[in-house]
C-alpha cells in the first residue's frame, strides 16, 4: 500500500515536520508498505495541494494535526473528499483531543486516538487482508459513525518502537531531531502535551523513557547512514530522571561527541546537573518561563517555581557556557496588566540568550480550556478561529484585546532591542518549547 502523510505548514517556517508520521512510516515500512511525506506549504492553493496529493497515488492518507494545523488540514481534507474517495485518517494532538470535531467533517473517515504505532499497524494488517476503513474495529481507531473504540495501553516497551523514518523529516546540515521519552509528569494547566498522561489514566502508563542503549544505538545508526552534527532533543522535559540524565551526559561525549539542545523546567535543574549537561555537550537549554507573576504561575498555571530560582538557574546555565532560551506566554485567564509587566520585568533579570513570546491559546482537552469554556471566555465561533500566537481568541475579564496587542508589541520591541545589542547571533537552532 502507498501511504501518504501530509504535513500542513502553518503561518511560520518551522524547522521540522511532525515526528508522529516519521514513527508511523517506520512501522508501515516494517510491514512492507510504502510511506512518504508531502509537505503542504502555507502559500500553496488548496486545489494545487489536492492535485499534488492525488498525483502521489495514495491508497491511504494520514494527516497529523496540532490545533494550529486544524483549519487548513480540514480545508484540504474536505477538498480532497470532493474529488476523490481515498481513505483519510487523522492523528496527533488535535485529532486525539477533538475527535468529534474532526469526525464531523466530510473529509475525515477516522481518527487515531493517542499513541499511534500499534493501532496503525493493526489497521494496516486489516486493510492488507482486504478490509476497509469502514469495517475496521480496533482500539484507538475511531471510525466515523462507529462508537468510541476504547483505548489500548501504550506500547509497554518503548524501545520496541522502531527508529523514526528520517526521510520523513525535513532535516538539514546533519542537525537531527530525537525523542528519548514520551509523556511529562508535570501538571501545567495550559499544556496539551500532558493531556496524554490523563488520556491513559487507568489504562496504562504513557510516561516512558527509552534505555540509553536504545538512544545511543539510534544516534550511531544516524551517523552510519548520513550526517550527524547536532541533536535537538524534543522531549517535553529532558531533565527528569536524573540518574538517566547523568549517565547520558557521560556516554554522549564518549560515544557520539556532538552538541545537543534540550527542553527543561528550571526546577528540574541543579548546579551538578547543569555542569554534567555542559560537559556532556549540551549547548542550549530551552526553558518555559511563561510568566513573571508568581501568583499567576502558582494559582493558574500550576507552576509553583519562584522567580529567584528561575533567575539562579538561568545564570548558572549561561555561566556553564550554554545558551538559555526563555519562552513566555501572555493573555492567560486570570492575568492582569500588572502580571504582563511582571513578565517583562523578570525577562530583564533572567537575561536569556534568546526568547519566544506567545499569546495564550486554550488547547482543547487542557484544564485551562475547560476553565475558559465554563467562564464564558470562549467566543461562540471559537472552532473556526485560527490558533495564532500573536492574538487572543478569548474574551477575558481582566485584559482587553488592546492590552494583549500592546503587550505583544512591547515584546517585539524588546526583541528588536536585544537583537541590536547582541553582537553575535545564537549559535544553535532555536525551537519552540513545550515546557
Ligand atoms: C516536537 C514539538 C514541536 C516541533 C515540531 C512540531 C510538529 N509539527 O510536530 C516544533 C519545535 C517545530 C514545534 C512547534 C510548535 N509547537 Co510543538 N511540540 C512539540 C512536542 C514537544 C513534541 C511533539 C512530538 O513530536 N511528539 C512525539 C510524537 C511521536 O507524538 P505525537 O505527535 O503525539 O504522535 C503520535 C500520535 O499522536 C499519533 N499520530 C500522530 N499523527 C498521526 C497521524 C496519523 C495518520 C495517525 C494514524 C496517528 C498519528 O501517533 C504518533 C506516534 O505515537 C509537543 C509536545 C508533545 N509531547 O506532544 C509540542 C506541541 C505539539 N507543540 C505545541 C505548540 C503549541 C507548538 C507551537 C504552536 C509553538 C508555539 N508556542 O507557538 C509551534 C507550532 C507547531 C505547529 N506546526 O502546529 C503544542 C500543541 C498543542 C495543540 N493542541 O495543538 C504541544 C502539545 C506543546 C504543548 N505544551 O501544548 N513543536
Ligand atoms: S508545559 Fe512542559 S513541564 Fe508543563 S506539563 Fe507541559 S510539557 Fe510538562
Amino acid at each position: 500500500m502507498q501511504i501518504v502523510f501530509l504535513e500542513i505548514d502553518t503561518d511560520a517556517e518551522w524547522a521540522v515536520c511532525s515526528l508522529g508520521p516519521a514513527f508511523l512510516a517506520a512501522v508501515a515500512r516494517q510491514a512492507g508498505h510504502q510511506a512518504r511525506m508531502l509537505r503542504i506549504p502555507e502559500s500553496e492553493p488548496i486545489d494545487e495541494a489536492v492535485a499534488r496529493v492525488r498525483a502521489a497515488g495514495p491508497d491511504l492518507i494520514g494527516i497529523s494535526m496540532t490545533t494550529r494545523q486544524w483549519l487548513r488540514g480540514r480545508a484540504l481534507a474536505n477538498a480532497l473528499r470532493e474529488v476523490a474517495d481515498i481513505p483519510l485518517l487523522a492523528g496527533g494532538l488535535h485529532a486525539t483531543f477533538s475527535p468529534d470535531q474532526v469526525l464531523g467533517e466530510p473529509g475525515f473517515d477516522a481518527v487515531c486516538l493517542g499513541e499511534g504505532e500499534a493501532p496503525f499497524a493493526a489497521l494496516l494488517r486489516h486493510l492488507e487482508r482486504g478490509g476497509t476503513l469502514a469495517t475496521a474495529r480496533m482500539q484507538n481507531i475511531w471510525i466515523k459513525g462507529q462508537p468510541h473504540p476504547g483505548l489500548a495501553p501504550p506500547v509497554a516497551e518503548i524501545d520496541d518502537i522502531p527508529f523514526m523514518a528520517r526521510d520523513m523529516l525535513d532535516e538539514r546540515y546533519g542537525v537531527r531531531h530525537m525523542t528519548t521519552q514520551r509523556g511529562c509528569p508535570f501538571p501545567c494547566t495550559y499544556c496539551a502535551a500532558r493531556m496524554y498522561d490523563q488520556l491513559y489514566d487507568g489504562i496504562g502508563t504513557y510516561g516512558r523513557r527509552r534505555t540509553l542503549d536504545s538512544v545511543m544505538a539510534e544516534l550511531k545508526d544516524i551517523r552510519a547512514n548520513g550526517e550527524l552534527n547536532y541533536v535537538i532533543f524534543l522531549d517535553d522535559t529532558f531533565t527528569i530522571n536524573h540518574p538517566w540524565v547523568f549517565e547520558f551526559c557521560k556516554r554522549m561525549p564518549e560515544e557520539i561527541g556532538v552538541g545537543f539542545s534540550i527542553h527543561a523546567r528550571a526546577e528540574t535543574l541543579n548546579p551538578k546537573l547543569i555542569a554534567a549537561l555542559a560537559a556532556g555537550g549540551c549547548k542550549h537549554v530551552v526553558f518555559g518561563v511563561e510568566s513573571g507573576s508568581e501568583r499567576l504561575r502558582r494559582e493558574v498555571m500550576k507552576r509553583p517555581v519562584t522567580n529567584a530560582r528561575m533567575i539562579e538557574i538561568f545564570q548558572r546555565t549561561r555561566d556553564a557556557g550554554m545558551i538559555a532560551t526563555a519562552n513566555y506566554m501572555m493573555g492567560v485567564p486570570g492575568e492582569t496588566r500588572e502580571d504582563l509587566q511582571a513578565t517583562l520585568d523578570l525577562h530583564r533579570e533572567l537575561k536569556p540568550t534568546d526568547f519566544g513570546y506567545f499569546v495564550f491559546y486554550p488547547f482543547p482537552g487542557t484544564q485551562l480550556f475547560e476553565h475558559c469554556r465554563q467562564h464564558g471566555y470562549l467566543p461562540e465561533n471559537w472552532q473556526s478561529l485560527p490558533a495564532r500566537h500573536d492574538a487572543s481568541i478569548l474574551n477575558l475579564p481582566d485584559l482587553t484585546p488592546g492590552d494583549i496587542a500592546e503587550n505583544y508589541a512591547k515584546w517585539t520591541q524588546v526583541r528588536e532591542e536585544d537583537t541590536a545589542r547582541r553582537s553575535v547571533p545564537a549559535a544553535a537552532p532555536v525551537s519552540a518549547s513545550a515546557c
